[in-house]
């Protein structure tokens, strides 16, 4: 049986695949269900520092992409319980006694609210992590911190500088990037930091999914703007985790989420360099259950493969150096003028022909005969 163990930020989990923060992490209830199934963590809701509602309804939609994972557009706008809830006694206890170590995700409204959090979870017993969410794209008015190269840079230098800070492992939540220049410059900036992980990726913020039986908006907060998440971000999720595994120094682990739906989602987002995998579109429609099935399903496919441990393939994405089995054979009327015979242009045959007129008007003018060819 191969073995899903691994480690984010030191520490230690029985199973790469856990629950990402946003769909059903927002009660106890909740994350107990996480707790019992076979999620290796459990990580909250990101928290403000007071309770809030969220955004009008509807604010969550899925619509489909292909049979396995449906696609997603969310708009929540961070409804919450507050932090007080996600670290106080009853949270932490009821997750501690299912043995499963509990991460809490913060996404303040501004850096004084990330700080005082800060302050506050890293003083209890039993939480293992703290996951800085600076990737909301749903809070009108509030732009993307990790957009803003300049603010992500603050907001962590002041972070870690905290007199709070130290107790417990950091991860950053980043956004999805897209052009090489801005992996570079996150990276870069993340790198000068003593954060332990980073999740890639949040959702694809401000996507517009159109109804047009109804002509209108699929969701109705920001005019219909919200994250794109599921299966439509699984190549973007894939890139982001690639890039930053190999722009990152090596003791910051990556961890990654976007349209994981089976074990063969959660293998290629190890493959490209995750040390743990997160759930998110697929635990909203599936419920806790889908951690089992999706575990069972990787460790399936490493037995199949002969993998007995995540480390034996992580981060070994092999570049496509392979030729076409067979070239083609173009057909005569679609071809470009040149002509063909099998695959072999007309111009190779014309050169073929005439490398062989002048071997044999050598031969002659030199008398060479078959007996000379044979001492050769
Ligand atoms: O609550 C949300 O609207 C939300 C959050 Br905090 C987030 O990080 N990502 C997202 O797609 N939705």
């Amino acid at each position: 049986m191969a073995s899903l163990k691994t480690t984010v930020a030191g520490i230690a989990l029985d199973c790469c695949i856990y629950n990402a923060s946003g769909p059903r992490t927002g009660t106890v209830n909740a994350l107990v269900k996480i707790g019992e199934s076979r999620s290796g963590a459990v990580l909250s809701k990101s928290a403000t520092l007071l309770c809030q509602d969220g955004n009008p309804l509807p604010r969550y939609k899925e619509f489909p992409l292909g049979d396995a994972c449906p696609g997603s557009i969310n708009s929540e706008g961070l409804p919450n319980q507050g932090i007080d809830y996600y670290i106080s006694e009853e949270v932490v206890s009821a997750i501690g006694s299912l043995a499963k170590h509990y991460f809490v995700s913060l996404s303040g409204l501004s850096l004084a609210d990330n700080l005082e959090m800060l302050s506050r979870a890293m003083k209890v017993q039993g939480i293992a992590a703290i996951e800085l969410n600076l990737a909301c794209p749903n809070i009108p008015g509030k732009p993307t911190m990790a957009y803003d190269f300049e603010q992500m840079d603050a907001v962590l230098q002041a972070v870690t500088t905290h007199p709070s800070f130290g107790s417990k492992p950091l991860g950053v939540k980043l956004a999805p990037y897209f052009d090489v220049p801005h992996f570079q410059r996150a990276a870069s900036i993340l790198n000068k930091y003593p954060i332990k992980y980073v999740v890639c990726t949040n959702t694809i913020g401000n996507a517009l999914v159109v109804d047009a039986e109804n002509e209108q908006a699929l969701i109705k907060p920001k005019a219909g703007f919200g994250g794109l998440g599921g299966a439509y971000v699984k190549p973007i999720a894939l890139a982001n985790v690639r890039q930053f595994s190999q722009l990152l120094r090596e003791d910051i682990d990556v961890v990654g989420v976007g349209g994981v739906a089976s074990g063969t989602d959660a293998f290629e987002l190890i493959l490209c360099g995750a040390k743990a995998v997160q759930v998110g579109t697929k635990h909203w429609s599936e419920g806790a259950s889908c951690f089992n099935r999706i575990s069972e399903e990787l460790s399936v496919l490493m037995t199949k493969k002969g993998y007995k441990s995540i480390e034996e393939f992580r981060g070994k994405l092999k570049e496509n150096f392979c030729r076409p089995k067979a070239a083609p054979v173009v057909p005569k009327a679609a071809n470009d003028g040149q002509g063909s015979a099998g695959g072999i242009s007309a111009l190779h045959v014309l050169q073929i022909v005439l490398c062989i007129l002048v071997a044999v008007f050598l031969a002659r003018e030199f008398k060479v005969t078959s007996k000379d060819v044979a001492a050769l």
